[in-house]
């Protein structure tokens, strides 16, 4: 048998808080690569899973797997999520602690696969209860579902969320999931009509066209190839992923019949997704007054007429011509080409978004509990879009690299002050951690009157010459001089190029990100004219009726902008969190490819520092790097010496006293809290393991010869 020593020389150590050298960076990412290359993905910051992408199926999540960490303490089991799930699962169910699961990193790091894994293990976990199997299928199967709707592969992930994602699994009081509720952030819906080089739509567009059948394709007047669609220009796509994507839609609609997602909803989901390929396809010509027509004979505009069940006619006037109502007189005036494409573009954007939002209120009314009681708890699982860095950058990505931004916050927040409360609630001298805290550049973005978005949002409400290079202006004016921003005419330090005219660059907490700010001002006041919107609420096609009806078209007040709505979602999203008790998962990539068993030290080292895991490894070591509560620890060692094996009768506390007073630990080597010990290094509690595993061989042996009757 492999000797403990010669086991952690070759796969390291499974908590940071063990690393010798635990202020070297070096030494920290030389245990990830050690691990990494024998397919061990995750290791403990204390209680913070660090998992490290495998791009490739490890044998790690099979049954066997998830029984060895029923009811585990993280020191019993190897590090894994499943250990996350079941810490969490145990402190709702029999501590009644809400709990939330908060999954971070960057884009193609593992966060879906991780929250999906969570969700399995909880499913699994709870097997042994009655009447809650159909919620739990339920629960799985709105993964496939939404990802067909929300995910596409972008050139840092095939299977990217270009949506954020917030899930409370609701579980009655004997432990047993009963239900859940989804809160969905921002789509990305600008990707429906267009998309970067290499990228796709949402997947689900492609499953439609690989894997409906011939009718349903016939009904809803589509070919069967994505190159036919403007929307979907995606030449390079093989034969086998074609495959792939037909076996895809089976599970999708699979997964709609799991959530009783009825026929007739189905078809008229479909027939909107077929509408924006449709709609992507009509084409103008310019009349000879310069203005956009559409040719009465367009095919395309005709069918969205008829799948949607709209007067054909009044569809192309609402996409060439506009209402205006200015003060009780009404104009009618026509669009040129360009505002022709971006009425059309806007539908389609529109109708799939709005789609996105009654899927997930659908989905959501199949998951109310049935027979909910008031001693129900609440687990979260947030996963949402990762840190992203694109050649070129807009709105989307300032959108989700705020999102990101928030989120690190409160992973400082959380971290800092449950170490904190930890050491004062057990009366343990503590010494303060210098962080980086990134509430400056949460500041520099939404801060009143004079935060980007504050600044964005007075762009788009001024009347007159506003515009994306006034923002842009307007932002060099405030902000220049701001350790975080950088206006255009500077250097991007990242790729050391001049900035472009429209740039400017934030440096964000994992790094410099350069923004063209083109789009900004349209993206964020999200206008569909009236007359496409009035037309749209006449539609028989209930999801589009649904959707477009409630929008109160009358009504003079403006909406709040885009990026005013999503703040304002975040800021809720983070206050629902604070008041749970939560698990961290950060996820890292092991290199840019996509590729198994590669590991980048340099990609790596990066995320190590951003992830500020050198900070949250320096904060559990700062004081103690190991604790525990008397009782386990008391339990787990008590064989260690004569004054409390087999039986201790006193207080544990009393217990472990005698434990350390045996095993000889110096006075600078732990204290005492009030529930927990504390172990100052990591050597005191690996002789202590050691001696222990010795011990119950010597007691497994003992055991087994009694047992055999000797
Ligand atoms: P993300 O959620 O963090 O990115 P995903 O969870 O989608 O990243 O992971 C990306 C891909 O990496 C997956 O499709 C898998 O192929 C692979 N992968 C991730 N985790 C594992 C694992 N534990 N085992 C095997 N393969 C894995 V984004 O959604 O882009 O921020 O917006
Ligand atoms: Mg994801």
């Amino acid at each position: 048998m492999e000797h403990a020593l010669q086991h952690r020389e070759r796969v390291g150590v499974q908590d940071f808080v063990l690393l010798e050298d635990y202020r070297s960076e070096a030494a920290f990412i030389d245990n990830l690569k050690k691990r990494f290359k024998e397919n061990i993905i995750y290791t403990y910051i204390g209680n913070v899973l660090i998992s490290v992408n495998p791009y490739k199926n490890l044998p790690i999540y099979t049954e066997e797997k998830i029984k060895l960490y029923y009811k585990k303490a993280f020191f019993e089991a190897p590090p894994h999520v499943f250990a996350i799930a079941d810490n969490a699962y145990r402190s709702l169910v029999y501590e009644h602690r809400e709990q939330c699961i908060l999954i971070s990193g960057e884009s193609g790091s593992g966060k879906t696969e991780a929250s999906k894994k969570v969700l399995e293990y909880i499913a699994a976990r709870t097997n042994h209860l009655r009447n809650v199997e159909n919620v739990k299928d339920k629960l799985l199967q709105t993964n496939p579902l939404l990802e067909a709707f929300g995910n596409a592969k972008t050139n840092r992930n095939d299977n990217s969320s270009r949506f954020g994602k917030y899930m409370d699994v609701q579980f009655n009081y004997e432990g047993g999931p009963e239900g859940g509720h989804i809160l969905n952030y921002l789509l990305e819906k600008s990707r429906v009509v267009s998309q970067m080089t290499g990228e796709r739509n949402f997947h689900v567009f492609y499953q439609l066209l690989a894997g409906g059948s011939p009718e349903l394709l016939g009904q809803l007047k589509l070919q069967n190839r994505p190159e036919a669609y403007k929307y979907t220009t995606d030449l390079t796509s093989p034969q086998s992923q074609k495959n792939a994507d037909a076996d895809q839609f089976r599970i999708v609609q699979e997964a709609m019949k799991v959530i009783e997602i009825g026929q007739s909803e189905q078809q008229a989901m479909f027939e909107i997704v077929a509408s924006v390929l449709h709609l992507g396809n009509v084409k103008f010509v310019q009349n000879d007054k310069g203005y956009a027509e559409i040719l009465s004979h367009d095919a395309n505009s005709g069918n969205v007429a008829d799948l949607l069940k709209v007067n054909s006619t009044k569809l192309r006037e609402a996409l060439t011509s506009r209402t205006i109502d200015a003060r009780g007189d009404v104009v009618n005036t026509p669009l040129d080409l360009e505002q022709a494409h971006f009425a059309r573009d806007a539908l389609a954007k529109a109708m799939y978004d709005k789609l996105f939002s009654w899927l997930v209120t659908r989905i959501n009314s199949s998951l109310v509990p049935t027979n909910s009681d008031s001693r129900s708890s609440v687990m979260g699982i947030l996963d949402i879009y990762g840190f992203e860095i694109f050649p070129k950058n807009s709105f989307e990505q300032f959108c989700i690299n705020f999102c990101n931004e928030k989120l690190q916050q409160l992973f400082i927040e959380l971290t800092l002050k449950q170490e904190q409360e930890e050491y004062l609630r057990e009366g343990i001298e503590w010494e303060s951690v210098d962080y980086f805290n990134n509430i400056v550049i949460c500041d520099l973005i939404e801060a009143r009157h004079k935060g980007i978005i504050s600044i964005l949002d007075d762009e788009c409400l001024r009347p007159g010459d506003a515009s994306d290079a006034s923002f842009l202006e307007k932002l060099t004016q405030n902000l220049d001089g701001h350790a975080h921003f950088k206006s255009h005419r500077k250097v991007d330090s990242r790729t050391q190029k001049l900035m472009g005219r429209d740039e400017f660059c934030l440096v964000h907490y994992a790094g410099e990100v350069t923004y063209s700010v083109g789009t900004f001002l349209e993206k964020n006041n999200d206008l569909l004219f009236r007359d496409i919107q009035s037309l749209m609420a006449s539609s028989s096609n209930p999801i589009v009726d649904a959707c477009f009806k409630d929008v109160n078209l009358s009504s003079k007040k403006r909406p709040d902008t885009a990026i005013t709505q999503f703040k304002n979602s975040l800021n809720e999203l983070i206050k629902i969190l604070s008041s749970k008790e939560p698990s961290y998962i950060r996820c890292i990539k092991p290199n840019d490819n996509k590729a198994p068993m590669t590991f980048d030290d340099k990609l790596v080292s990066h995320q190590v520092k951003y992830l500020g895991l050198m900070e949250n490894l320096r904060v559990r070591r700062a004081g103690f790097a190991y604790r525990r509560t008397y009782d386990a620890f008391l339990e787990r060692y008590k064989c260690l010496s004569s004054e409390t094996w087999p039986n201790w009768r006193g207080s544990p506390r009393d217990g472990v006293q005698k434990l350390v007073d045996t095993l000889k630990y110096e006075r600078e080597e732990y204290r005492m809290g009030n529930t927990k010990i504390f172990i100052r290094f990591p050597k005191t509690l690996f002789e202590t393991e050691d001696a222990y595993q010795l011990k119950k061989n010597d007691i497994a042996t003992i055991i087994q010869s009694r047992w055999r009757g000797y």
